[in-house]
């Protein structure tokens, strides 16, 4: 059975552009590939590489594992689990960090773009990133790793490391390949529809939170940036704000960007944003209930430990297997 793993960082509040431009795929990869075994962590240790404040950081990490269960991840088909709870991370991570070389970590673009950020000083393991991340995936044998553009460098350092690994101490680690999902949408800022929509937006309008108050979702999608125009047409270079409603429209409701176009022909801006309001709220609704009733419930705790017992189960044989490699210990 192929295996497939991936790790979302517990950094703040989820946006409707993290929603249908990668957890919407995720849960469709779910059913598409149904004979794959799936390892989804959330990476709290990553998330230490630069400073955290303890109490945001623990509700975080439970908000995101309840919201990506709300939004449809199955955990009779994932395991879910807390990458700090399974210590072989950590165990393989240090391992990785004797396989890679500083040079290699130090040309990682987002090294170099991180640490031009941390004025109050750069934390070691900001560099040694990707030695952990390629512990991550190399600890389950994983074939498949769904990442976005900015991690496919880190995947590309974790099949070096696999290979180098392999080499000098016999076969040991799957060498993972890189995956990208079917694109979705890029969603565009609500307030300048020519840049992305981003959570670390200062502006509050700009961004619809997965979480905001549903009345509040509406009265953003209807103060949303629009021209002066007034026909319901995508042409993303002219019209970039009534363009990315309508692609917002058409991931929410499964519609053809055309079949809205010809819906909306005789109609206003002002109707359109309204229908789309109603639309999207309805459509977070669920999402929203599930996402409280999980965090008031003591499933979510046996999702993480039943996750974490999985993860565990395939982890623990694989570090065994490394140690008993490198003559650590008293393996034999
Ligand atoms: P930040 O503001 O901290 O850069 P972000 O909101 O841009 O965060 P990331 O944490 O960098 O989000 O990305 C998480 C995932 O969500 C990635 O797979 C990324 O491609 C996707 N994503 C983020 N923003 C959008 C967007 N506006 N449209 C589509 N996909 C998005
Ligand atoms: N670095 C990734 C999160 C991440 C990850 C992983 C993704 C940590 N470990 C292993 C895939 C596989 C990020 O910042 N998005």
């Amino acid at each position: 059975m192929k295996r497939l793993v991936s790790g979302i960082q517990p950094s703040g509040n989820l946006t409707l552009g993290n929603y249908l431009g990668a957890i919407k795929q995720f849960i469709a990869l779910q059913e598409e590939l149904s004979e794959t075994e799936f390892f989804i962590f959330i990476a709290d240790l990553h998330a230490i590489t630069v400073s955290q404040d303890k109490t945001a950081l623990r509700k975080n990490i439970r908000s995101l594992a309840a919201l990506y269960l709300a939004c449809g991840l199955d955990p009779k088909k994932v395991h879910l689990f807390i990458q700090s709870e399974v210590i072989e991370h950590n165990q393989l991570g240090y391992i990785m960090e004797s396989t890679v070389y500083v040079p290699e970590l130090e040309r990682m673009t987002q090294y170099k773009d991180k640490k031009l950020k941390q004025q109050a000083g750069i934390r070691s393991n900001l560099l040694t990133y990707p030695a952990l991340m390629a512990a991550d995936i190399l600890l389950y044998d994983a074939d498949i790793v769904p990442v976005g553009e900015d991690q496919k460098q880190h995947l590309e350092l974790t099949r070096n490391l696999a290979e180098r690994f392999n080499q000098q101490h016999g076969d040991t680690f799957i060498v993972p390949e890189p995956f990208t999902p079917k694109v979705g949408g890029k969603i565009m800022s609500l307030t300048d529809p020519t840049k992305k929509m981003s959570k670390s937006d200062d502006n509050q309008k700009a961004v619809v939170y997965l979480l905001d108050d549903l009345n509040q979702i509406k009265n953003k999608i209807k103060s949303a940036v629009t021209d002066s125009d007034t026909k319901i047409r995508y042409n993303v270079k002219d019209k970039p704000g009534i363009s990315n409603l309508l692609t917002i429209y058409s991931l929410i409701s499964g519609l053809k960007i055309p079949e809205l176009e010809q819906m909306y022909e005789n109609s206003n801006y002002a109707t359109f944003k309204s229908d789309l309001a109603e639309k999207l709220a309805e459509y977070l609704r669920p999402i929203q209930e599930r996402y409280h009733a999980l965090l008031a419930s003591p499933e979510l705790d046996t999702v993480l430990d039943e996750g974490r017992d999985a993860a565990k189960r395939v982890a623990y044989k694989k570090i065994m297997k490394v140690y008993k490699r490198l003559g650590l210990g008293r393996i034999k």
